[in-house]
C-alpha cells in the first residue's frame, strides 16, 4: 500500500519534471529492487559513459532504475531526489554537481529511513551519517599525478622555468577542488614553475575553447609554456584553439589533462597531449553492487575508490593497454 500511495505521488511529479525510469526488471518484471538515480547533466564524454554505466549495471542487476538528469542544475537535483523519497525508492543515488547545498534534502531521505550513496562526487556536510557511502575516484590523487608529471617532464626538458595555466572544472565540485589541490601540492616549492592564470571552464568543451582563446589573448602563446586542464572535454577545446592559432600543442605549449576519452588518448599517441590521468566513469558495476549488499542488510564500506592509471609521453604509446573509455 504504501509503494502505491508513494506510485501515485512519483507519477504526478514525473508529469512535472518530465521524466521517468523504467521500475521493472530486465525482464519486464516489476522490479524488487528500484534506484532513485540523479544525474547532474551531460556536460562531457566522461558523464555520458558514466550515465550509461549506471544503466548497464543496473540493467545487469536486475534492479529498476529511476533516472533523471538534472541538466548541471543543483535545484533539479534537489527536486528529483524528493521524487524519489516520494516514490519511496529503496536506495537514492546521485553525483552532486557541487559539494554544498544538500544537508535538507538529505535530512529527508535519512528520515524516509531511504539510504544515499554518492556516486562520482562529494558533498560538503557536518553530518556524514546523512549519505552511507560514496563511490568515485579520489581527485586529489590524479592532481598530485598530474603534478608528478610535470615535474618528471621538466627533469627531462631541463626546464628552467615554465609558466602554467590551468583550466579548471565545475567551481565548488569535488573534482575541481581536489584536482587543483592535488596538482599545487606536488609543484609546490619548486620554483621552476608559476600559475600564471586558473581559469573556469566547467568541465565543457566549448568553454575550455573560450579559455584558450582568453589566454593566448593575455599571455601570448610565449606566455603559456603549459596547461593544466581538468578534464579532458575542456582540453580537446583547447587543442582546437592552439592548432586554429598556428601552436603545436604537446611541443610548443605541454598539455597534462584527467579523465582518459578515446579521443584524449589518442591525441596523446599523436603527440599533440603530453600526459592523461585517468578518471574512469564505469562507476556503475560498484553502485549496484553496494546497492545490493545495502537490501540484502549488509554492512557496505564508507568509501570505494576505483583503480586508476595515467598514460603519459614517457610510456610506449603502441601498448594495447594504451586505450581510452
Ligand atoms: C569526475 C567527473 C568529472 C569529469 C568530467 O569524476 O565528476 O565531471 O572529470 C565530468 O569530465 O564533467
Amino acid at each position: 500500500m504504501k509503494r502505491t500511495t508513494g506510485i501515485l505521488l512519483v507519477l504526478l511529479l514525473c508529469l512535472v519534471l518530465g521524466s521517468c525510469g523504467q521500475q521493472t526488471d530486465g525482464e519486464n518484471k516489476p522490479a524488487s529492487v528500484v534506484v532513485g538515480f540523479s544525474q547532474l547533466g551531460a556536460e562531457s564524454s566522461w558523464r555520458i559513459a558514466n550515465t550509461a554505466s549506471m544503466e548497464q549495471a543496473a540493467k545487469e542487476a536486475g534492479f529498476g532504475l529511476m533516472m533523471e538528469n538534472a541538466n548541471q542544475k543543483q535545484e533539479k537535483q534537489i527536486d528529483a531526489i524528493r521524487s524519489f523519497i516520494a516514490y519511496q525508492v529503496d536506495v537514492i543515488v546521485f553525483s552532486p554537481i557541487v559539494e554544498n547545498g544538500w544537508d535538507n534534502v538529505l535530512t529527508e531521505a535519512k528520515r524516509a529511513g531511504i539510504p544515499v550513496i554518492l556516486m562520482d562526487r562529494m558533498i560538503e556536510t557536518s553530518d556524514d551519517s546523512l549519505y552511507t557511502s560514496y563511490v568515485g575516484a579520489d581527485f586529489y590523487a590524479e592532481g598530485r599525478k598530474a603534478g608528478e608529471y610535470l615535474i618528471r617532464k621538466a627533469d627531462a626538458m631541463n626546464a628552467e622555468h615554465l609558466n602554467i595555466a590551468e583550466i579548471c572544472g565545475t567551481k565548488d565540485s569535488t573534482p575541481m577542488r581536489d584536482r587543483q589541490k592535488g596538482f599545487m601540492d606536488a609543484i609546490n616549492g619548486d620554483s621552476r614553475f608559476t600559475v600564471v592564470a586558473s581559469v573556469d571552464g566547467d568541465f565543457l568543451r566549448s568553454k575550455g575553447e573560450e579559455c584558450t582563446i582568453q589566454l593566448l589573448d593575455q599571455f601570448g602563446k610565449n606566455g603559456i609554456d603549459v596547461i593544466y586542464s581538468h578534464n579532458d572535454s575542456m582540453t580537446l577545446g583547447a587543442l582546437n584553439i592552439l592548432e586554429q592559432k598556428g601552436v603545436l600543442p604537446g611541443q610548443e605549449i605541454l598539455l597534462i589533462t584527467v579523465d582518459g576519452e578515446k579521443e584524449a588518448v589518442e591525441a596523446l599517441k599523436a603527440g599533440k597531449i603530453n600526459c592523461v590521468v585517468q578518471c574512469t566513469p564505469k562507476l556503475g558495476p560498484a553502485v549496484m553492487s553496494l546497492v545490493k549488499s545495502l537490501t540484502d542488510g549488509e554492512h557496505i564500506s564508507k568509501v570505494t575508490h576505483p583503480e586508476e592509471g595515467m598514460f603519459t609521453d614517457f610510456d610506449v604509446l603502441t601498448d594495447p593497454s594504451v586505450e581510452g573509455f
